[in-house]
């Protein structure tokens, strides 16, 4: 996962803007603010593996997984401005719209989206223009009413605290869900892959994604009971419970394993992905309490 950061810090540094002393600066310095900050980016990750898996060539997977984590950015950056979840800080800094203002927070989310289409339907993600244009639809089924966006508004409908299990799981999906189905299809995209491999990735990622949310609500739930008042959120951990929530993300990692029978060990770090997400921050705490007493790696 360093490995995939530092490639997509190396190509984003090249890709976006820069200030150059013109009245669009503030959009290029939000951009840049809102992307290159520290994510973890595990949907480049997923996307640059699964290619790797079918024998895609580096370079085009790196564009395309960058097309997707500027979509993820313009979500994060929407989703933070007050209209949405109003937030004040993100990846441990001010949000982009406490930094450089709302309607510039608005303008950097609209130019990731649109530059993520660019660049995916780009000659350098791959030569087929038919690879690109299946690239690109899927991307905009991902990003629109069918995905992110119809995911947020069920997210933010006033009766949702109120939602049934079917119902979270049909907001996570499309909220988060949907991403990281598009992150490994992309793989599978650029490959041509058969219906068979690409339906395999697809399933795994869904599983995956359902996982990752639980793990994400749970580290909120547990940084919230600090905090004096918190809206109640349609959750898993709020439906399930602390406890029976992260069982059914082990459950949801092992699914999404089970989902990758078919491929060898090139398949290896999408299996450990999967664990990874779900050890969830106990384990972190207790990694590092080891690290201090015994500063060797593990
Ligand atoms: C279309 C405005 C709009 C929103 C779509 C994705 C989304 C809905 C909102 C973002 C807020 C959020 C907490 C979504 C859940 C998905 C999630 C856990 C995002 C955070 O992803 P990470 O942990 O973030 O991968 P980093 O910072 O590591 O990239």
């Amino acid at each position: 996962m360093q490995e995939v950061c530092n490639l997509v810090a190396t190509k984003l540094e090249v890709l976006l803007p820069k200030p150059e002393g013109l009245l669009e600066d503030d959009l290029f310095e939000g951009i840049r603010y809102a992307t290159l900050s520290a994510g973890k980016r595990i949907r480049p990750f997923l996307t640059i593996q699964t290619a790797k898996l079918l024998g895609v060539a580096e370079e085009n997977a790196l564009n395309a997984a960058i097309a997707i984590e500027m979509i993820h950015t313009y979500s994060l950056v929407h989703d933070d401005l007050p209209a949405m979840d109003n937030d004040d800080l993100r990846r441990g800094q001010p949000t982009c719209h406490k930094k450089f203002g709302e309607a510039t927070a608005i303008l950097v989310g609209d130019a990731l989206l649109t530059y993520a289409f660019e660049l995916a339907s780009d000659p350098i993600t791959h030569p087929d223009p038919e690879v690109r244009a299946t690239l690109v639809n899927a991307m905009a089924k991902t990003a629109g009413f069918a995905g992110m966006v119809g995911g947020q508004i069920i997210d933010m409908h006033p009766g949702i605290s109120k939602a049934t299990f079917p119902e979270i799981v049909r907001l996570q999906r499309m909220k988060t869900g949907a991403l990281f189905v598009m992150s490994c299809d992309a793989g599978a995209i650029l490959a041509k892959a058969q219906p068979q491999t690409r339906s395999a990735l697809r399933a795994y990622a869904n599983n995956l994604g359902l996982a990752f949310q639980i793990m994400d609500d749970l580290e909120d739930q547990i940084a919230d009971s600090e905090a004096p008042h918190v809206e109640a959120k349609a959750t898993l951990v709020t439906y399930l419970g602390h406890q029976k929530a992260h069982e059914h993300a082990k459950l949801l990692a092992n699914q999404a394993i089970e989902h990758l029978v078919n491929f060898d060990n090139r398949a290896a770090l999408l299996r450990e992905l999967a664990l990874y997400i779900v050890r969830g921050w106990l384990w972190e705490l207790i990694k590092s309490i080891i690290v201090i007493w015994a500063p060797s790696p593990i």
